[in-house]
């Protein structure tokens, strides 16, 4: 409806303010009185901790505090439970080693927190960490999840010595065997998902306060679920009712899921708070985010295909190794492999498949849920298979797939691995795909390429993820303000994705307000009653869902309202266009009107409530699943193995399109990550030493705006029947499709040399070395 509806391109509301640098980021909250914390982090990878002397440092000047993990643990503060269950291989309980907040007798990671000082300038407080003396015996050190579960590697914690903290399976074993036993062929490769760094604009930052007149603590910080945050902390930390905590989130420049929960610097600066009765802030430092942030992904996947004489796909196995990290602080380092399963059938019909997972510790920071969260791992796998099954059977790629691909009037599917996928046109997208990416000129193109001594290739893979799922509820409130302009408030907590622009298009849609006049508000948990907040590409779906009923309730109280207003029936009265009618006739006042009278005693039909505010709560039925078809080529120098992307296309189906500019933009954005971690990006470890070898930009490299080419974006949307928007899921969507296709046109490219196998990143060194093996092979 009108400019501002559903599916227009409107220009993001909140883009003036945070370009003219008026945002208000964690780093713009300062408070009088503030002290600046610093952390002192492990330099080891794996130490016992001898002794921690802190006497010089607390007598150094402006020193306001040094702790310890002995001050912590003295002072009886809880830690965060862990409710996924989980078992070992001999069926005894998962082994899920908790994460201290300061460690007390060992460091587990290079980047291991061990004591924290608070002064009164940052720079003091830096002085003071370095005059710390801790006492270190270094130990046998584990990173590499191809080692950690390997006889004589080092154990992370002497009573787990194998390394393994759970395994989980999925699918029907008996099924699968059975498909295999009858497979007139059985292809299986092993593929490496390598750990990434969501390095985010904005480093992470808290700022603890303790209101000692109420009782209350608060911490300003960057998250991506301030609700839940509060909960963990009054619950589970701090043992406070929840009413005695607060927590703030402003503009978060970038979550991109791990700044999803709660880190050990939240707990840590708002008990310093508590402790000092003065506010205590840290800001992360670039060099230090690596050592001190949850990672992304980092799993080996074994998988296999069996296919009958006619190649059509008839079961699937996958043997998973998951890198867990050190330590499982929460429910959230369990996600990653989790959310990895449902899909990795991809868009095919596979009728029996079957997963198993093993979680292993290593020597490093927990991993998290990252941009996709096992979902873009899932498609990769999958995706590169169908690519080297074609390779080694000489058949057409496009002809495997279509072949093996579930058709529409096969929707809605029950896939063997759980997921339903509700609907979708995977064909469709394919051939609309295709035909966007100009597919028909790519043999010419290879041509102009072979003539510049460069080697061209092309990747087309088929996506698909589980996204907005069901578990959580989401939240929204329309609060009208006497005077007939309103506030939104909403338990979503927008990190970048555009969520005022998005929800006011949703409201406007509903009621007609002119977005203008909304005030939007999210992530304060003393404004906002409740959310779970924004991952899992949730917020649109769900959020914005809990909005529409949200809306809804203002139209029904309106109705009563107009009807007194009109004297007529309210079973007469329609809505629309932000105006009330009497069916039939011209009479009608508007929204605003209304809205005004609700707040005028006397004016309302008798025994109403004054006033109009409205709430919803929303829980969806079913997860949505997003899809789509991405088609890339890439030129690669042999000579230096380097490798340029030259083109990419997408056609994506994330149902109702509410903003098409911000669904590009998402994708975009999307692709960039899947696009940076296939050529570039990677957490490396020394594998003897265990230090960490890319602690900065300088040795971790990122994609820039050369790394990219120009984007073709499409979409072929097809709403679900699961939520009143039609709307699925779409913040994750670009780097599902975006790792599976970059590697696999590097493939491509590489496949006249006789490459057959190359792991990301595809940096140039490595493909020179992957093309020098070749030749010499
Ligand atoms: N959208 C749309 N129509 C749909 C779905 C989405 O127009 N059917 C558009 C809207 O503009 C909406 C945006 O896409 O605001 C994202 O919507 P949604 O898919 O609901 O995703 P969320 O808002 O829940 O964001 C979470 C998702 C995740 S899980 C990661 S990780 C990620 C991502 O968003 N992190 C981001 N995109 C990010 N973008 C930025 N700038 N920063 C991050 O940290």
């Amino acid at each position: 409806m009108g400019k501002y509806g559903i599916g227009q391109p409107v220009l993001r509301f909140e883009d003036p303010r945070l370009l003219r640098g008026q945002g208000r980021f964690i780093h713009d909250v300062n408070l009088p009185g503030q002290a600046y914390a610093v952390f002192l982090r492990s330099p080891h990878a794996h130490a016992k901790i001898r002794s921690v002397d802190t006497v010089a440092a607390k007598a150094l000047p402006g020193v306001v505090a040094v702790y310890t993990g002995a001050d912590y643990v003295a002072d009886g503060l809880g830690m965060p439970k862990v409710n996924m269950p989980r078992k070992r291989p001999d069926g005894s309980p998962m082994f899920a080693p908790p994460r201290p907040a300061l460690c007390v007798d060992r460091v587990r990671y290079v980047g291991d927190p061990v004591a924290m000082v608070v002064a009164d300038t940052l720079a003091r407080a830096k002085d003071a960490a370095d005059a710390i003396e801790v006492d270190y015996e270094p130990l046998r050190s584990v990173t590499a999840t191809d080692e950690a579960t390997q006889p004589g590697a080092a154990p992370v914690y002497d009573e787990c010595p194998d390394n393994i903290s759970h395994v989980m399976e999925r699918g029907n074993k008996a099924a699968t065997e059975a498909a295999f036993a009858k497979a007139a062929k059985i292809i299986r490769r092993r593929y490496v998902v390598t750990r990434v760094h969501a390095q985010y604009m904005e480093p992470r930052g808290t700022l603890g306060v303790y209101d000692p007149g109420e009782d209350r603590m608060t911490l300003y910080a960057d998250v991506q679920y301030p609700h839940r945050v509060r909960q963990m902390l009054a619950q589970s930390i701090f043992r406070v009712p929840e009413s005695k905590m607060r927590v703030i989130g402003g503009d978060v420049g970038g979550g991109f899921g791990t700044k999803g929960w709660q880190y050990v610097e939240h707990r840590l600066t708002v008990w310093a708070a508590r402790k000092l009765l003065r506010p205590v802030k840290w800001t992360c430092e670039r060099s230090e985010a690596v050592m001190a942030d949850e990672h992304g992904r980092d799993n080996i996947g074994d998988i296999e295909l069996a296919l009958d004489a006619d190649n059509r796909f008839i079961g699937l196995r996958l043997n998973m190794l998951a890198n867990i990290g050190a330590y499982i602080g929460s429910d959230r380092n369990l996600l990653t492999p989790f959310g990895q399963i449902g899909t990795v059938v991809g868009v095919y019909d596979i009728p029996a498949a079957y997963v198993h997972i093993t979680g292993l510790l290593s020597n490093t920071n927990p991993t998290a849920p990252y941009r996709g969260a096992g979902r873009p791992e899932a498609i990769y796998l999958i995706e590169r298979l169908v690519d080297d099954i074609a390779r080694e059977l000489g058949v057409d790629r496009l002809e495997l797939r279509r072949k093996n691909m579930l058709p529409a009037a096969r929707l809605p599917y029950q896939s063997p691995l759980g997921p339903y996928y509700d609907c979708g046109e995977f064909a469709q997208n394919l051939d609309m795909a295709l035909k966007l990416a100009d597919v028909d000129g790519f043999a010419a193109r290879r041509e102009a390429s072979k003539a510049r001594g460069k080697l061209r290739g092309l990747g087309i893979v088929n996506a698909i993820e589980q996204a907005a799922g069901t578990v959580q509820p989401e939240y929204a409130e329309v609060r009208f303000n006497p005077s007939g302009t309103a506030q939104l408030l909403m338990g979503t907590k927008a990190q970048g994705q555009g969520h005022e622009t998005m929800y006011k298009q949703i409201l406007h849609e509903r009621l007609g307000i002119d977005p203008h006049e909304v005030q939007f508000i999210d992530g304060d948990t003393d404004r906002v009653a409740f959310g779970m907040g924004t991952m899992g590409s949730r917020s649109t779906v769900i959020g914005g869902s809990a909005l529409f009923l949200a809306a809804g309730k203002v139209i029904e109280k309106g109705k009563k309202v107009a009807a007194h207003m009109l004297e007529a029936s309210v079973d007469d009265i329609e809505f629309a266009d932000a105006v009330f009618k009497v069916k039939g006739t011209d009479k009608s006042v508007t929204l605003k009107q209304v809205a005004m009278t609700c707040f005028q005693a006397g004016k309302l039909p008798p025994g109403s409530e004054m006033g109009l505010y409205e709430n919803a709560t929303y829980l969806s039925p079913k997860d949505t699943f997003p899809n789509g078809c991405h088609v890339c080529e890439v030129e690669v120098d042999p000579e230096t193995g380097h490798v340029q992307l030259d083109r990419y296309a997408v056609v994506d189906d994330v149902g109702t399109v509410i903003n098409p500019i911000g669904l590009k933009g998402q994708i975009h954005g999307g692709v960039a990550q899947g696009v940076g971690q296939i050529l570039m990006e990677q957490v490396v470890w020394d594998r003897q030493s265990g230090q960490l070898m890319t602690a900065s930009f300088l040795d971790y490299a990122m994609p820039r705006a050369s790394t990219m080419s120009n984007m073709e974006i499409k979409s072929n949307p097809v709403p679900t029947a699961f939520n009143p928007l039609g709307a699925k899921g779409a913040g994750e969507a670009g780097t599902v499709g975006a790792m599976p296709v970059t590697m696999n046109a590097i493939m491509d490219a590489l496949a006249p040399l006789g490459v057959r196998e190359l792991d990301m990143p595809a940096t140039g060194e490595r493909v020179w070395a992957a093309i020098r093996k070749a030749r010499a092979a």
